[in-house]
């Protein structure tokens, strides 16, 4: 087993305005860590998406390829059986089909969207959340607009909301903080996210991202139970602090790296990584960690959205 270790690269900076927050940040951390005994050095839980090969996993301390690539297939992720463990699976944009594998036993839960196929020019895309607030992320498709929604508990029920539209990019996450995903999208053709709070039914914007150059990323890494609307852009993460309403900037990275979302500790709090030429860092809020897993060209896969703010129809 390879030794998790240190890095003193990439190195990382603090605007004065975010050291409050990761002051904050670091105390938490290391009383959650205190109480419950736990090491962030254990094992991680990593998935990438390789071009030919399909998805690729670390997983207790063992790497495995667990579902091959097809065309037309996207690779998913979140916490479908609620173990604290990412769980990795495909979208077939073709066939509406979800097939994901369960951390907590190896299975397989395989899922049929009862959407039309193939009429409408838009292609679906996955967007994995939990909208019912029962810490299993559900099965979520966003096609122009419309939002479908399927519990893994409850396979044969499938919910329907709009909001949004045509070219929008789903970044569904709990925004306000009541357990819940909020409906979410970027509009690429006004730089602006569109959050519908879960809770009160209000509907905010907000202007962060530069389309086409910025990496969306929405993710409580606060630890205050409310996602962060974050982009990533090359090397600095821009973020709207969930309690301040205000942005701030946190260089960790590289120009070349992509930026992913991981639990290192399973703490239920996102931890940011950046992912170059098969090397992860990732900073749990107190310290970097750097893990060697991958190849150059495997795409990361997130506990949360990290999606490109180019248009994708
Ligand atoms: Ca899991
Ligand atoms: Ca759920
Ligand atoms: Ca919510
Ligand atoms: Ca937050």
């Amino acid at each position: 087993m390879e030794r998790w270790k240190v890095n003193s690269q990439p190195s990382i900076g603090l605007a004065s305005a975010a050291k409050r927050s990761a002051a904050a940040l670091v105390t938490a951390l290391s009383l959650f860590a205190a109480a419950n005994g736990q090491d962030t050095a254990e094992t991680p839980n990593l998935s990438v998406f390789r071009k030919n090969v399909g998805i690729v996993s670390l997983a207790e301390a063992k790497t495995s390829v667990h579902l091959f690539e097809r065309d037309g297939v996207e690779a998913v992720a979140g916490d479908f059986d609620a173990d604290g463990r990412m769980d990795t699976g495909t979208f077939d944009t073709a066939t509406r089909l979800w097939t994901v594998r369960m951390s907590s036993d190896s299975s397989t839960l395989a899922v049929n969207f009862p959407m039309s196929k193939g009429k409408s020019p838009v292609r679906p895309e996955a967007a994995p959340a939990d909208m019912d607030g029962d810490g299993q992320t559900d099965l979520v498709v966003f096609c122009a607009g419309a939002w479908y929604v399927i519990s893994p508990s409850r396979p044969g029920a499938v919910e329907t909301s709009i909001f949004g539209k045509a070219g929008d990019i789903p970044v569904p996450a709990d925004y306000d903080g009541d357990k819940k995903a909020d409906l979410a999208v970027f509009r690429p053709s006004e730089n602006r996210w569109y959050v519908r709070n879960s809770e009160t039914g209000e509907v905010s914007m907000t202007d962060l991202t530069i389309t086409g150059t910025d990496v969306l990323v929405a993710a409580d890494f606060t630890g205050d139970g409310k996602a962060d609307i974050t982009v990533y852009r090359r090397g600095e993460w821009h973020t709207i602090d969930s309690e301040k309403g205000v942005a701030e900037t946190f260089k960790f990275g590289f120009e070349d790296a992509s930026p992913a979302v991981v639990d290192l500790n399973r703490d239920g709090r996102m931890d940011m990584a950046v992912v170059r030429k098969g090397t992860w860092y990732i900073y749990d809020g107190s310290s970097l960690v750097s893990h060697k897993f991958g190849d150059d060209d495997d795409i990361p896969l997130s506990m949360a959205p990290v999606k490109n703010s180019g248009k994708i129809n």
